[in-house]
């Protein structure tokens, strides 16, 4: 079983303090692993957040803890090229998007969109890559545990309403192509590093495109002014700073689309054939208890996700798996896209315990025990890995 080091307690304490005389002294807030916020996230918390990169944060297990939604200061950050200026979040209305492959193509304005129609979707934005951590392989890229993940509330408009404003989409169309509007530097060709992803068209059914998340202008940081959000997808397919929607008859040429993002044998190369990070699948983790705790009654707490489909239940052990109990929900159903908090009163005598969650969906899908690795460690939902080690005293 793979058991990752876990950060101790006392180092909360350390970090927070340290947060608080670094304020004080004028010097940024210290994350968790010592490292600073960046700067266009300077507003997050950062007791909750591990900064494993400039790009790349993420939740801290024990801060996901029962929340129904992940505050907007606590959500994971991954951006493949830096964020663009804030300049274009000054005027937030102003900014352009070009919608493509519909009966009457046009640019419109984020104040426009606002004409057109407006929903509220919850769903899990998640990393592909969550989970990282738990293969055996050797896996480039950021080793996240179980914090590149979060339940976000989005409003925006439909995107099947801004293409029936636009007279339909255009014949012999499949994908639903986004495009991120981060500058591309002079001098390196846009296909190896611009963020544009193609989903099948279908998709467009239940995507927005958000201008709020969480009740809020969607920060820069998360993709604002305006983000295409695919609940049920994983999280590269919501683009951020959307500049153009366009229904297309392949699939980006970009390597982001065509080669990475795949899912493929240990060693391999991406390669276009191979499935993409698509439609995310059922999984579930403890947020806590998660190292020591006293003996007598405990609460487990976790959260939990059926991908594309409702979940049915959620069951816990605490004996590494021989017998199972089934988690209580927690709080409203926010919807077959969100995460589900759930917990179980156990009764725990002193020594050792494996905590592990198991989610089912309605149509059947039950996380496994194990997962098969792949080259680029994506979609771990195995059940065991994902366990955590406690300590009774
Ligand atoms: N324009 C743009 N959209 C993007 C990305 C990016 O780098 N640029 N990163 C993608 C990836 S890989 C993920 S996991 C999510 C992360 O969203 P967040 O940073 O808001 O948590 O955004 C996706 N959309
Ligand atoms: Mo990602």
């Amino acid at each position: 079983m793979t058991v990752l080091p876990r950060i101790k307690r006392r180092h909360f304490l350390l970090a927070s303090t340290g947060g608080i005389v670094g304020a004080a002294a004028g010097l940024p807030a210290m994350a968790q692993e010592g490292k600073a916020l960046p700067d266009y996230v300077a507003w997050k918390d950062a007791d909750d957040l591990i900064v494993h990169s400039q790009q790349t944060l993420e939740t801290q297990r024990g801060a996901i803890g029962s929340g129904l939604v992940t505050p907007s200061e606590d959500l994971y950050i991954r951006n493949n090229l830096p964020a663009p200026s804030e300049e274009i979040v000054a005027d937030r209305d102003a900014w352009e998007l070009s919608v493509e492959g519909v009966a009457e193509p046009r640019a419109i304005t984020l104040g426009d969109l606002k004409t057109i129609g407006v929903e509220t979707v919850a769903c899990v934005l998640q990393c592909s890559g969550n989970g990282r951590a738990f293969f055996e392989h050797e896996t480039s890229g950021t080793q996240w545990s179980v914090g590149a993940a979060g339940n976000v509330v989005w409003t925006g408009v439909p995107v099947r309403d801004v293409v029936a404003a636009m007279g339909g989409v255009a014949e012999g169309l499949d994908w639903l192509t986004g495009t991120g509007g981060e500058e591309i530097p002079d001098g390196v060709p846009k296909e190896t590093i611009q963020v544009e992803r193609s989903v099948p068209k279908e998709a467009m059914e239940r995507a927005i495109l958000a201008w709020d998340m969480n009740g809020q202008p969607i920060p820069l940081a998360h993709g604002g002014p305006l983000r295409l959000v695919i609940p049920g997808y994983y999280g590269v397919n919501n683009v951020k700073y959307l500049k153009r929607l366009a229904f297309t008859e392949e699939e980006s040429p970009n390597k982001i689309q065509q080669t990475s993002y795949r899912i493929r044998p240990v060693g391999e190369k991406g390669a276009p054939s191979q499935p993409s990070m698509f439609e995310m699948n059922v999984k579930s983790w403890i947020t806590g208890p998660l190292e020591e705790a006293g003996t007598g009654k405990v609460q487990i707490h976790g959260v939990a996700m059926g991908g594309i489909t409702a979940l049915e239940k959620v069951e816990v052990s605490t004996d590494d798996g021989q017998s199972w109990t089934q988690a209580q929900f927690l709080g409203p159903d926010m919807g077959p896209y969100a995460w589900r908090p759930f917990v179980v009163i156990a009764d725990l005598g002193q020594g050792s315990h494996v905590l592990a969650s198991r989610a089912s969906t309605v149509d059947g899908q039950v996380q496994p025990e194990t997962f098969e690795p792949n080259e680029r460690g994506y979609g771990h939902n195995g059940w065991r890995a994902h366990a955590v080690d406690l300590t009774v005293l």
